[in-house]
Protein backbone atom coordinates (compact mmCIF):
# COMPACT_ATOMS: atom_id res chain seq x y z
CA UNK A 1 0.00 0.00 0.00
CA UNK A 2 1.03 3.18 -0.31
CA UNK A 3 2.51 5.52 2.46
CA UNK A 4 2.44 9.46 2.51
CA UNK A 5 4.53 11.49 4.52
CA UNK A 6 2.48 14.70 5.28
CA UNK A 7 2.76 17.59 7.15
CA UNK A 8 -0.88 19.58 8.23
CA UNK A 9 -1.71 21.80 5.45
CA UNK A 10 1.31 21.80 3.48
CA UNK A 11 2.18 21.31 0.13
CA UNK A 12 1.89 17.41 0.93
CA UNK A 13 -1.30 17.85 1.16
CA UNK A 14 -2.06 18.38 -2.48
CA UNK A 15 -0.66 14.61 -3.07
CA UNK A 16 -3.15 13.27 0.08
CA UNK A 17 -6.35 15.15 -1.79
CA UNK A 18 -5.46 13.65 -4.96
CA UNK A 19 -5.29 10.03 -3.27
CA UNK A 20 -8.40 10.59 -1.57
CA UNK A 21 -10.08 12.21 -4.91
CA UNK A 22 -9.18 9.02 -6.33
CA UNK A 23 -10.25 6.47 -4.38
CA UNK A 24 -6.31 4.99 -3.95
CA UNK A 25 -5.36 2.89 -0.99
CA UNK A 26 -2.99 4.75 1.12
CA UNK A 27 -1.33 4.96 4.44
CA UNK A 28 -1.10 8.31 5.79
CA UNK A 29 1.79 9.25 7.86
CA UNK A 30 2.21 13.24 9.37
CA UNK A 31 5.55 14.10 10.17
CA UNK A 32 6.30 15.98 13.07
CA UNK A 33 7.72 19.38 12.03
CA UNK A 34 10.16 19.11 14.74
CA UNK A 35 11.56 15.67 13.66
CA UNK A 36 11.69 16.48 9.60
CA UNK A 37 15.58 16.76 10.02
CA UNK A 38 15.56 13.31 12.61
CA UNK A 39 17.80 10.55 11.36
CA UNK A 40 14.77 8.92 10.81
CA UNK A 41 12.99 11.05 8.35
CA UNK A 42 16.41 12.06 6.82
CA UNK A 43 16.77 8.29 5.84
CA UNK A 44 12.86 8.77 4.12
CA UNK A 45 13.46 11.96 2.99
CA UNK A 46 17.58 13.47 2.72
CA UNK A 47 15.97 17.47 2.14
CA UNK A 48 14.15 16.73 5.23
CA UNK A 49 11.00 18.27 4.38
CA UNK A 50 7.67 16.47 3.54
CA UNK A 51 5.54 14.48 1.58
CA UNK A 52 7.44 11.74 0.74
CA UNK A 53 5.69 8.71 -0.58
CA UNK A 54 6.68 5.13 0.10
CA UNK A 55 5.15 2.94 -3.31
CA UNK A 56 6.29 -0.60 -3.43
CA UNK A 57 8.96 -0.34 -6.04
CA UNK A 58 10.60 2.31 -3.57
CA UNK A 59 10.27 5.94 -2.11
CA UNK A 60 9.82 9.23 -3.84
CA UNK A 61 9.83 12.75 -2.99
CA UNK A 62 8.92 15.79 -4.90
CA UNK A 63 5.16 16.30 -4.76
CA UNK A 64 4.55 16.71 -8.66
CA UNK A 65 6.79 13.58 -9.63
CA UNK A 66 3.85 12.07 -6.63
CA UNK A 67 0.81 13.54 -8.04
CA UNK A 68 1.82 12.38 -11.62
CA UNK A 69 2.89 8.90 -10.68
CA UNK A 70 -0.11 8.72 -8.48
CA UNK A 71 -2.83 9.68 -11.17
CA UNK A 72 -0.70 7.28 -14.06
CA UNK A 73 -0.55 4.45 -12.07
CA UNK A 74 -3.88 4.55 -9.83
CA UNK A 75 -6.22 6.76 -11.13
CA UNK A 76 -5.89 6.01 -14.83
CA UNK A 77 -5.32 9.39 -15.59
CA UNK A 78 -8.82 10.56 -14.40
CA UNK A 79 -7.25 14.08 -13.41
CA UNK A 80 -4.90 15.02 -16.12
CA UNK A 81 -5.57 15.44 -19.46
CA UNK A 82 -3.79 13.22 -22.05
CA UNK A 83 -0.14 13.11 -22.84
CA UNK A 84 0.49 15.45 -25.94
CA UNK A 85 -2.47 17.53 -25.35
CA UNK A 86 -2.06 21.26 -24.98
CA UNK A 87 -4.03 21.00 -22.06
CA UNK A 88 -1.56 18.85 -20.43
CA UNK A 89 1.23 20.90 -21.34
CA UNK A 90 -0.70 24.01 -19.35
CA UNK A 91 -1.08 21.82 -16.39
CA UNK A 92 2.72 20.59 -16.22
CA UNK A 93 3.06 24.49 -16.75
CA UNK A 94 0.96 25.54 -13.39
CA UNK A 95 2.49 22.53 -11.42
CA UNK A 96 5.85 23.60 -12.36
CA UNK A 97 5.01 27.32 -11.86
CA UNK A 98 3.57 26.51 -8.68
CA UNK A 99 6.63 24.49 -7.52
CA UNK A 100 9.58 26.30 -8.78
CA UNK A 101 8.05 29.60 -8.54
CA UNK A 102 5.69 30.29 -6.12
CA UNK A 103 6.23 27.92 -3.46
CA UNK A 104 9.73 29.12 -3.00
CA UNK A 105 8.95 32.79 -2.95
CA UNK A 106 6.85 32.03 0.15
CA UNK A 107 9.34 29.94 1.70
CA UNK A 108 11.86 32.95 1.66
CA UNK A 109 9.18 35.07 3.06
CA UNK A 110 8.24 32.58 6.01
CA UNK A 111 12.10 31.56 6.37
CA UNK A 112 14.60 34.16 5.63
CA UNK A 113 17.09 33.42 8.50
CA UNK A 114 17.39 29.54 6.86
CA UNK A 115 19.28 32.23 4.22
CA UNK A 116 20.71 35.22 5.62
CA UNK A 117 22.22 35.78 9.04
CA UNK A 118 21.51 39.77 9.75
CA UNK A 119 18.22 41.00 10.76
CA UNK A 120 18.28 43.82 8.29
CA UNK A 121 19.27 41.70 4.81
CA UNK A 122 16.41 39.08 6.39
CA UNK A 123 14.16 42.03 6.49
CA UNK A 124 15.04 42.86 2.88
CA UNK A 125 14.89 39.26 1.25
CA UNK A 126 11.15 38.70 2.94
CA UNK A 127 10.15 42.00 1.59
CA UNK A 128 11.51 41.12 -2.27
CA UNK A 129 10.23 37.39 -1.14
CA UNK A 130 6.47 38.90 -0.15
CA UNK A 131 5.98 40.79 -3.91
CA UNK A 132 7.37 38.16 -5.87
CA UNK A 133 4.97 35.65 -4.19
CA UNK A 134 2.21 38.77 -4.72
CA UNK A 135 3.29 38.25 -8.58
CA UNK A 136 3.14 34.08 -8.81
CA UNK A 137 -0.46 35.23 -6.86
CA UNK A 138 -1.64 37.51 -9.61
CA UNK A 139 0.07 35.22 -12.17
CA UNK A 140 -2.98 32.54 -10.44
CA UNK A 141 -5.88 34.41 -10.37
CA UNK A 142 -5.23 35.10 -14.12
CA UNK A 143 -5.47 31.90 -14.76
CA UNK A 144 -8.54 31.29 -13.35
CA UNK A 145 -10.44 34.07 -14.73
CA UNK A 146 -13.79 33.04 -15.91
CA UNK A 147 -12.93 29.66 -14.78
CA UNK A 148 -14.04 27.00 -12.20
CA UNK A 149 -10.90 24.37 -12.42
CA UNK A 150 -7.11 25.83 -13.43
CA UNK A 151 -7.93 23.56 -16.33
CA UNK A 152 -10.83 22.26 -18.36
CA UNK A 153 -14.15 21.17 -17.21
CA UNK A 154 -12.68 19.57 -13.72
CA UNK A 155 -10.31 19.12 -10.78
CA UNK A 156 -7.20 18.49 -11.88
CA UNK A 157 -3.73 17.90 -10.41
CA UNK A 158 -3.07 21.29 -10.26
CA UNK A 159 -6.33 22.52 -8.29
CA UNK A 160 -4.96 20.99 -4.86
CA UNK A 161 -1.69 22.56 -5.16
CA UNK A 162 -3.27 26.11 -5.98
CA UNK A 163 -5.42 25.74 -2.84
CA UNK A 164 -2.40 24.78 -0.77
CA UNK A 165 -0.99 27.81 -1.81
CA UNK A 166 -3.93 30.00 -1.29
CA UNK A 167 -4.35 29.13 2.05
CA UNK A 168 -0.78 30.01 2.64
CA UNK A 169 -1.25 33.35 0.94
CA UNK A 170 -4.15 34.23 3.34
CA UNK A 171 -0.87 35.03 5.50
CA UNK A 172 1.11 37.33 3.69
CA UNK A 173 0.25 40.97 2.75
CA UNK A 174 -1.92 41.06 0.23
CA UNK A 175 -3.63 38.04 1.54
CA UNK A 176 -5.35 35.86 -1.51
CA UNK A 177 -8.60 36.40 0.02
CA UNK A 178 -8.05 40.18 -1.80
CA UNK A 179 -7.98 38.32 -5.44
CA UNK A 180 -11.50 37.63 -6.30
CA UNK A 181 -10.61 34.40 -8.43
CA UNK A 182 -8.30 32.91 -6.44
CA UNK A 183 -10.71 33.39 -3.28
CA UNK A 184 -13.85 31.77 -5.43
CA UNK A 185 -11.75 29.02 -6.17
CA UNK A 186 -10.43 28.30 -2.84
CA UNK A 187 -14.39 28.65 -1.53
CA UNK A 188 -15.19 25.85 -4.33
CA UNK A 189 -12.62 23.65 -3.77
CA UNK A 190 -12.88 23.19 0.70
CA UNK A 191 -16.47 22.08 -0.97
CA UNK A 192 -15.15 19.05 -2.60
CA UNK A 193 -15.88 16.19 -0.64
CA UNK A 194 -12.05 15.36 -1.11
CA UNK A 195 -11.12 18.17 0.04
CA UNK A 196 -13.41 18.31 2.94
CA UNK A 197 -12.24 15.37 4.40
CA UNK A 198 -8.58 15.80 3.72
CA UNK A 199 -8.87 18.94 5.63
CA UNK A 200 -10.86 17.57 8.31
CA UNK A 201 -8.28 14.70 8.45
CA UNK A 202 -5.62 16.98 8.65
CA UNK A 203 -6.90 19.68 10.72
CA UNK A 204 -6.77 22.49 9.14
CA UNK A 205 -9.19 25.33 7.68
CA UNK A 206 -9.32 27.87 4.70
CA UNK A 207 -8.01 30.96 7.00
CA UNK A 208 -5.30 32.71 8.21
CA UNK A 209 -3.53 30.68 10.75
N1 LIG B 1 10.05 20.63 -3.86
C1 LIG B 1 9.53 19.94 -2.72
C2 LIG B 1 9.31 20.93 -1.60
C3 LIG B 1 8.99 20.25 -0.31
C4 LIG B 1 8.81 21.27 0.81
O1 LIG B 1 9.31 22.40 0.76
N2 LIG B 1 8.06 20.85 1.81
C5 LIG B 1 7.78 21.73 2.91
C6 LIG B 1 6.30 21.68 3.23
S1 LIG B 1 5.34 22.40 1.95
C7 LIG B 1 8.53 21.29 4.12
O2 LIG B 1 8.74 20.11 4.32
N3 LIG B 1 8.88 22.25 4.96
C8 LIG B 1 9.48 22.01 6.21
C9 LIG B 1 10.82 22.61 6.30
O3 LIG B 1 11.40 22.99 5.28
O4 LIG B 1 11.28 22.67 7.46
C10 LIG B 1 8.20 19.24 -3.09
O5 LIG B 1 7.46 19.80 -3.91
O6 LIG B 1 7.93 18.15 -2.60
Amino acid sequence: MLKLYGLPGACPMAVHIILEHLGVDYEMAMVDRDLLTSPEHLAVNPMGQAPSLETEEGLITESVAMLLHIDERYGQGRVSPPPGSWERARMMMLLMFMASQEHPAFSLWLRPFRWLEGEAEQEELRESARKRFAVCLERLNGWLEGRDWLIGDGMTLADPLALVHIRWGLRVTPPSSDYANLWRFAQRMVEVPAVKKVMADEGVKLAAE
